[in-house]
C-alpha cells in the first residue's frame, strides 16, 4: 500500500489500530518526511555545559490524526524519526535515571510536510515539580567549641512565574528517631516541630511570595556572628521560629512563626540528619506514637503527604535510616556534612526539585541567607 504525502485521517487511525499491539513497530502508511532527532540536556547541571542524551524515551504523537511511535536516542544523543506522514507532531523526550533517581524532560510541537531529511533538535531539562521549594537549610552550626547552632534558618524560593502565598503554610521538622512509623505504609509524614505562618491557607492572602523571591525562616533572627567567626548574620531574616511557651528570643522588628502545639522548644533541627517539611497547613493531626528508645508514647502531628508542598531530608551518613518516604524525597541532601562546620545545603539551582535531594543538593559554605 502505497500512500502520497497526504494520508486521509481515518485510513492512518485504522492502520495504527490494527497494529498497535505487540512490540513491533505499526505499520503506519508510508509518509515521506524523516526527522533525525538531537536530544540535548540544557541544565548544565554538572558544570560542562550542554550535554547529549543518550537513551533517551523519545515519543512522538500527532494531535491531528492517531498517531503514537516511540523511540529511543542513540549514544550519541540522536534518534531517527523515519516514514511520518506529513502533518503535525507532538514530540516528547524524556530520560529517567534510576541511580540517582531524577528526571529530564523536554517536548516540542512541529509540522512536517515534506522533508525527507530533516533535523531538529530537543532541548531537555529537569523536572521542577515544587513552584515553592526549600532552597537551603543551614543546620550545621557554627562553632564547635561553643557547641553554638543556634543561626541556623530555613530559606524558601518561589521558581514559579506566579506570586504565592504563604499565610497559614506549616514549616515542619520530622522525627529523629527510625521506626516511629514505617514512612512507606503511611499517607502522613511525622511533624514533630510544626510552626504556622499567620494566617489561613488558601482564605487570607497576607504573605506573599513573589517570583524569583527568597524567603529567610530564622530559628532566631539575630546577628549571630558576634558568637563565632563563622556564624551567620540572621538579624535581616523575614521571619522567625518564636515559642512563646519557652525562653526562646524574639526580635519584634521580625514577625514570628508559631508552634501548634504546646512542646515548649524553639524550632531546632540536628546537626546531622533530620528531614524539613513545607506544607500548605490545610490539614494535620495529633497523633501519639510509640517510640521503643523511651519506652513510651510521644506526641507528633501527622502532616497528610497531600499537604506537602515540599520536603528535604539531611543526613551526614548515606546509610542512615528514613524518616521521610521516598515519594516525597527519595535522596539526602548534606552527606558528609560535618556538624559545626558552618556549612549549609542548598539546591543547585533555585527551584530544581527532581525530589531526590542527594541530586538537587549542593553543599556550600559560607551559608547564603536570601539569595543564590
Ligand atoms: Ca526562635
Ligand atoms: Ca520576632
Ligand atoms: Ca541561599
Amino acid at each position: 500500500m502505497k500512500h502520497s504525502a497526504v494520508i486521509p485521517v481515518l485510513a492512518a487511525a485504522a492502520a495504527v489500530l490494527a497494529a498497535s499491539c505487540g512490540g513491533e513497530r505499526p505499520s503506519v502508511p508510508d509518509g515521506a518526511n524523516a526527522l533525525s532527532l538531537f536530544a540535548v540536556d540544557t541544565s548544565n547541571i554538572r558544570g560542562t555545559g550542554w550535554e547529549a542524551v543518550a537513551e533517551a524515551t523519545v515519543r512522538v504523537s500527532s494531535p491531528t490524526f492517531q498517531f503514537f511511535e516511540e523511540y529511543e536516542t542513540g549514544p550519541d544523543g540522536w534518534a531517527i524519526l523515519e516514514r511520518l506522514p506529513a502533518g503535525v507532531y507532538r514530540i516528547s523526550a524524556e530520560k529517567i535515571n534510576q541511580e540517582e533517581s531524577y528526571v529530564i524532560l523536554g517536548q516540542k510541537e512541529l509540522s512536517l510536510v515534506y522533508e525527507p531529511a530533516a533535523v531538529d533538535t530537543i532541548f531537555m531539562n529537569y523536572q521542577q515539580s515544587s513552584p515553592l521549594a526549600i532552597n537551603e537549610i543551614y543546620y550545621a552550626g557554627c562553632d564547635y567549641s561553643k557547641f553554638y547552632f543556634y543561626d541556623q534558618f530555613i530559606e524558601l524560593y518561589n521558581s514559579s512565574s506566579e506570586t504565592r502565598y504563604l499565610d497559614g503554610h506549616f514549616l515542619v521538622r520530622t522525627t529523629q528517631v527510625a521506626e516511629v512509623i514505617d514512612p512507606e505504609a503511611e499517607d502522613y509524614a511525622l511533624g514533630y516541630y510544626v510552626f504556622a505562618f499567620p494566617g489561613e491557607s488558601g482564605v487570607t492572602r497576607d504573605i506573599p511570595i513573589e517570583p524569583g523571591e527568597f524567603v529567610v525562616v530564622a530559628c532566631d533572627a539575630i546577628d549571630h556572628s558576634r558568637f563565632g567567626a563563622r556564624c551567620v548574620d540572621l538579624s535581616g531574616a523575614d521571619w522567625e521560629f518564636f515559642n512563646s511557651l519557652g525562653s526562646d528570643y524574639d526580635n519584634p522588628a521580625v514577625p514570628n512563626l508559631y508552634p501548634i502545639s504546646n512542646l515548649t522548644n524553639d524550632f531546632s533541627m540536628n546537626l546531622a540528619h533530620t528531614a524539613v517539611l513545607l506544607s500548605d497547613g490545610t490539614a494535620w493531626e495529633f497523633g501519639m506514637h510509640y517510640e521503643a528508645s523511651v519506652d513510651d508514647f510521644k506526641e507528633y502531628v501527622n502532616i497528610p503527604l497531600a499537604t506537602i508542598i515540599d520536603g528535604v531530608e539531611y543526613s551526614s551518613n548515606p546509610d542512615s535510616d528514613r524518616y521521610l518516604t521516598i515519594r516525597v524525597d527519595a535522596g539526602f541532601a548534606g552527606v558528609g556534612m560535618a556538624r559545626y562546620s558552618g556549612r549549609s545545603v542548598q539546591r543547585r539551582f533555585p527551584g530544581l526539585d527532581s525530589n531526590n535531594s542527594s541530586f538537587d543538593f549542593e553543599i556550600i559554605e559560607p551559608p547564603s541567607p536570601g539569595y543564590q
